[in-house]
């Protein structure tokens, strides 16, 4: 629900692969747009965009919640998934702004893995968003 009452609801938008925790396996790295989702030339409130990475399996990783200072939109967040430094993990790279999070969903070891190049903090609380709904 935005500030102006509008409700919204989320579909799967573009995707990557990368291995970001080494372990020889791509992870998915998914970003989740709101129905709301708005161009440039448009005015309004949009609905949070959240980057989420699973495993193969679909089990969640861990979810990067772009927060409201990010308009989503296609022409908003566009992201790399690469092991640029070469250790054999990869990372992403994308544009975030306060108040950008990310909450994890699975275990400790996890924490250790990501490689999100992003500034956001971590935190381990799960974020009150909608359930993403798949399309297709
Ligand atoms: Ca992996
Ligand atoms: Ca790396």
């Amino acid at each position: 629900m935005t500030p102006a009452g509008e409700a919204y609801t989320y579909a799967a938008n573009d995707l990557s692969v990368g291995d970001v925790d080494g372990d020889g396996q791509y992870e998915y790295v998914v970003k989740w747009d709101p129905s709301n989702s708005k161009d440039v030339s448009q005015r309004g409130y949009t609905g949070n965009s959240y980057v989420d990475t699973y495993e193969l399996d679909g089990t969640l990783r861990w979810r990067l919640d772009l927060g409201v200072n990010i308009r989503s939109g296609a022409h908003y967040t566009q992201f790399l998934v690469y092991d640029f430094d070469g250790d054999g993990r990869s990372e992403m790279m994308l544009k975030t702004a306060p108040p950008a999070r990310r909450s994890f969903a699975t275990t400790p070891t996890a924490r250790s893995s990501p490689s999100a190049t992003s500034r956001c903090r971590a935190r381990t609380a799960a974020p009150a968003t909608p359930t993403p709904t798949t399309t297709g």
